[in-house]
């Protein structure tokens, strides 16, 4: 607990606080759906085009890894690509610093062409309805595709690139706008101009020092001629058909605001992993203000004859979207005091909903994303950067609910500057408030404050100074729930006791089937996840098995008969109503 506790504080990290936080925050983002694995038949014969900045090709064409001809080469039709175990040390440590400059497997990236073919991903419906009933090509707005990046691996660059390139009709794909992000790898600073020479639709932009990616992403569409952008990760693959629906509903409604399905393509074999066009996730977040993906809820499965039509999404990823330029001007494009990453997709999200918008995720489109488990490059020393932009988010958008994650981080707001502008941009825009973006767009997301209390869950026992304190991420399943010294910060301390009897974080909660007392997905019908918190006594008695939670030592839980008078069974929840 210590070392969870620790990580939640981010005190300490040579790269900069956030930088272990935003690991975090990576990993949450993987779809909740697993990937799933699809037969492919290929109907893409596209010729592949070996990376021109292949170093490895002759090396391992000496290990025989490379593919003889007629059979498939590295990569081809999305497939996985593995090494062989009989490389040379030499490789392996080509491999080992692939993985530490990019956390994700540059060495067979480079190994696989840039412009790989990959199966068609979409449902029978959208490629039947593409002749009927979705408006034809010479209808749809042209866009902007703009890509920041910040140092890119060479190929993984090229290869998001020559997809677009290559999967979208040159009459909607007005050009692309790749904004390097103050990179210092050598590929990106001397070769990048040269290389796209060759395609006269790609421009390059450079920051002239670090901007982080929001403020990247306004000096992209600063520079776009489009009547829409289209904002991609510089790790992506765009695949058949991907960009028509997308603009297909900008062309109907200039204020419906556009996601693709992102696909998983492997960090290590950089398989594409097709998910179910059928079943997608819909964004949310929690009240740490981090996004989160959920089952598309029953309101919205039932506003659709087929699965393959459009959902409606509170939130997006942030990273692949397109929008309409003027709404997007309109909504006074992303917050530029917005730093390195994160929050940014929230931001433009709550006021798409509040001020008039539609945020949609379209099944027909799909992309796919190198997930990464943590954040390769340098964040900034000594400011926690995604706690900044959360907390110029919540005081612009949240209202009072900006409380809720005030709690989560002790209040301990920090320097964030000045939200003046951004606070008058909501008001003069006359939006709705956070409660209606709640109650009508986001119902699902549980509220602390409805809850019977919220807040620190501390023992009167050995000293009393002794917290309930456990991370409740996807991590943390079946994992005990620990303890830890109190500290009134919030963070794995913060809890909250709903109505129906469940000691939660956002959407885990505190189970106990017989052993140890864990962690575990809330599932809303008590049994396990059932306690009775009574306020008089202190006790915190388990539905099922009628024993009481106790401390055993000061970093250990019991379950015992209950006894109101032993010291070590009574706790205190902190903000009990009493009504
Ligand atoms: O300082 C920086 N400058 C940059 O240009 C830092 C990053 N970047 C670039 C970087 O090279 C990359 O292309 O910004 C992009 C996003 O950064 P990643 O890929 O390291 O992070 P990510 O994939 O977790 O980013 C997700 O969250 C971000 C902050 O909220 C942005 O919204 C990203 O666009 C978003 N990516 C996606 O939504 C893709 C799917 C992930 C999911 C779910
Ligand atoms: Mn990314």
């Amino acid at each position: 607990i210590p070392l969870a506790w620790l990580s939640f504080m981010v005190i300490v990290s040579v790269f900069g606080t956030s930088h272990s936080e935003s690991r975090t925050v990576l990993h949450n983002k993987l779809p909740i759906a697993e990937p799933q694995k699809q037969e492919h038949s290929s109907n893409n014969n596209r010729n592949s085009v070996s990376a021109r900045n292949n170093d490895h090709e002759n090396e391992l064409d000496n290990v025989g890894v490379l593919a003889p001809p007629g059979e498939l080469k590295p990569g081809e039709l999305g497939k996985a690509y593995r090494l062989p175990k009989n490389i040379t040390e030499e490789q392996k440590k080509l491999v080992s610093e692939g993985w530490k400059k990019n956390a994700f497997n540059q060495f067979v990236s480079d190994l696989i062409s840039v412009r790989r073919s990959l199966p068609d991903p979409r449902d029978e419906w959208c490629k039947s309805r593409s002749t009927s009933e979705m408006l034809p090509v010479s209808e749809l707005p042209s866009t902007s595709v703009i890509i920041c990046f910040h140092n890119e691996a060479w190929s993984v660059l090229l290869r998001s690139v020559h997809s677009v390139l290559d999967r979208s009709p040159p009459q909607l794909l007005r050009e692309i706008i790749l904004v390097d992000d103050f990179s210092d790898m050598d590929h990106v600073k001397q070769q990048l101009e040269d290389y796209m020479k060759a395609y006269p639709k790609v421009r390059v932009i450079r920051a002239n020092k670090r901007e982080g990616l929001i403020r990247a992403r306004l000096i992209g569409a600063a520079a776009a001629n489009g009547p829409v952008l289209t904002f991609l990760d510089s790790h992506i693959e765009a695949t058949q058909g991907w960009l028509e629906p997308l603009l297909d509903r900008i062309a109907r409604d200039p204020t419906t605001v556009v996601c693709p399905v992102i696909d998983v393509i492997d960090d290590d074999t950089l398989e594409y992993h097709y998910s179910d066009s059928k079943a997608t996730s819909v964004g949310g977040f929690d009240w740490n203000l981090q996004f989160t993906w959920h089952a598309i809820p029953e309101r919205e499965r039932n506003r659709h004859k087929n699965t393959a039509e459009p959902v409606r999404s509170p939130t997006m990823a942030g990273g692949l979207f397109s929008i309409d330029k003027n709404f997007f001007e309109k909504l006074g494009t992303y917050d530029s005091g917005f730093d390195i990453w994160g929050g940014e997709n929230l931001e433009l999200s709550f006021k798409t909903w509040m001020c008039g918008g539609t945020l949609e995720i379209v099944p027909c489109s799909h992309v796919g994303h190198i997930f990464r488990k943590r954040s390769p490059y340098k964040w900034r020393t000594g400011v926690n950067v995604l706690r900044r932009n959360s907390v110029r988010l919540a005081k612009v958008w949240m209202d009072d609910y900006a409380e809720y994650y005030y709690q989560r981080i002790g209040h301990d707001l920090g320097d964030f500057g000045d939200v003046s502008s951004r606070t008058h941009l909501r008001d003069n825009l006359k939006c709705k408030s956070f409660k209606w973006f709640l109650t009508e767009i986001y119902p699902e997301l549980f509220i602390p404050g409805e809850a019977l209390a919220h807040g620190e869950i501390r023992n009167l026992g050995l000293g009393g100074t002794v917290c309930l304190d456990s991370p409740a991420t996807k991590k943390q399943i079946n994992k005990p729930v620990g303890l830890y010294p109190c500290h009134g910060q919030g963070g794995n301390q913060y809890w909250s006791y709903s109505k129906t009897g469940e000691v939660r974080r956002d959407e885990m909660c505190v189970d106990y089937a017989g052993q140890d007392v864990m962690i575990y997905p809330c599932h809303g019908s008590m049994g396990n996840q059932h306690w009775v918190y009574e306020h008089q006594s202190g006790l915190i008695r388990h539905g099922p098995s009628h024993k009481c939670l106790g401390l055993e030592t000061r970093d250990k839980l019991v379950m015992e008969h209950c006894d109101g008078s032993k010291e070590t069974q009574r706790w205190r929840f902190q903000n009990f109503n009493e009504t």
